[in-house]
């Protein structure tokens, strides 16, 4: 069988407090912690959940019927610029995703490409900080996958994903990062489609993160870029994310 994460099985199973032990034992952690960036919340959520994900449990995946009739958009809902226009008046013809950094072969790949590669499908639950939540059915390739044809190298140790949409006049971008264990988690896909059909644009066309085992957003929309990193301190603010540049948290295990 197939262990299911639950949020109530991290309160009951008592791994909080084991976490905590964990975390004075264990000498690697994430940049931000040892920079002091993240907060106690934070780390015993990290650390928690690490312990729990150490068997690679999936995130709960549900049926057909229990899709949301209505997934509301947040965030971004039609990047601005002639750069994203352009592209998407062509649906998104001569478009490519990009993989590079600390990869061998850096890639460029189209989305007619993407969608050649074996497709992962899931029907999870997303919920955002905001307070709601909602489910969908998300099609798309495992970002493993994608690292694996890239071929990683040693000092690899988080995957940053650049997207199109500007968040402010300065021109700052949408970015969001994992490390290397939630990237090749089974569940963490690029999706070009939700619910069978190509990603509609308020919800990050052509292609957006569901990373499953986290919160509203870390699910980042309009990826066109992948950078593998060693360090997260010289992209941003340097706290690995646009909304943890302004003082959210970097990891948000569910
Ligand atoms: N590029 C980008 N990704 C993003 C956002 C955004 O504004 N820009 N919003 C985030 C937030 S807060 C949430 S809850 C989800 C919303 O996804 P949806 O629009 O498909 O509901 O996307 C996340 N990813
Ligand atoms: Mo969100």
């Amino acid at each position: 069988m197939t262990p299911i994460l639950t949020r109530r099985s991290l309160l009951t199973s008592g791994l909080i407090g084991l976490g905590a032990t964990a975390t004075l034992l264990r000498p690697e952690l994430p940049d931000g912690a040892r920079l002091g960036l993240i907060d106690s919340g934070e780390w015993l959520s990290f650390e928690a959940q690490r312990l729990i994900l150490a068997g690679r449990p999936l995130v709960r995946e549900l049926g057909e019927e229990q899709i949301s009739e209505h997934f509301p958009p947040n965030g971004t809902r039609m990047p601005k610029g002639d750069f994203y226009a352009r592209y998407l008046s062509t649906g998104f013809r001569g478009w490519n995703l990009r993989v590079e950094g600390l990869v061998a072969r850096p890639l460029s790949i189209s989305l007619e490409n993407l969608r050649r590669l074996p497709c992962r499908h899931q029907i999870t639950q997303h919920s955002c900080d905001e307070g709601w939540s909602a489910i969908a059915k998300w099609s798309g390739v495992q970002v493993g996958r994608l690292l694996q044809a890239a071929g990683i190298l040693a000092n690899a140790r988080y995957v940053v994903f650049h997207c199109m949409d500007q968040m402010n006049r300065t021109g700052e971008k949408y970015y969001e990062s994992i490390d290397l264990f939630d990237a090749f988690h089974p569940q963490t896909i690029l999706a070009y489609q939700m619910n069978g059909r190509p990603l509609p644009v308020e919800h990050g066309a052509p292609l957006r993160l569901r990373a499953e085992m986290h919160i509203g957003y870390k699910n980042a929309k309009y990826v066109d870029r992948i950078e593998v990193v060693e360090r997260l301190n010289y992209i941003g603010k340097g706290r690995g994310s646009y909304w943890a540049d302004r003082g959210f948290q970097w990891y948000t295990g569910l």
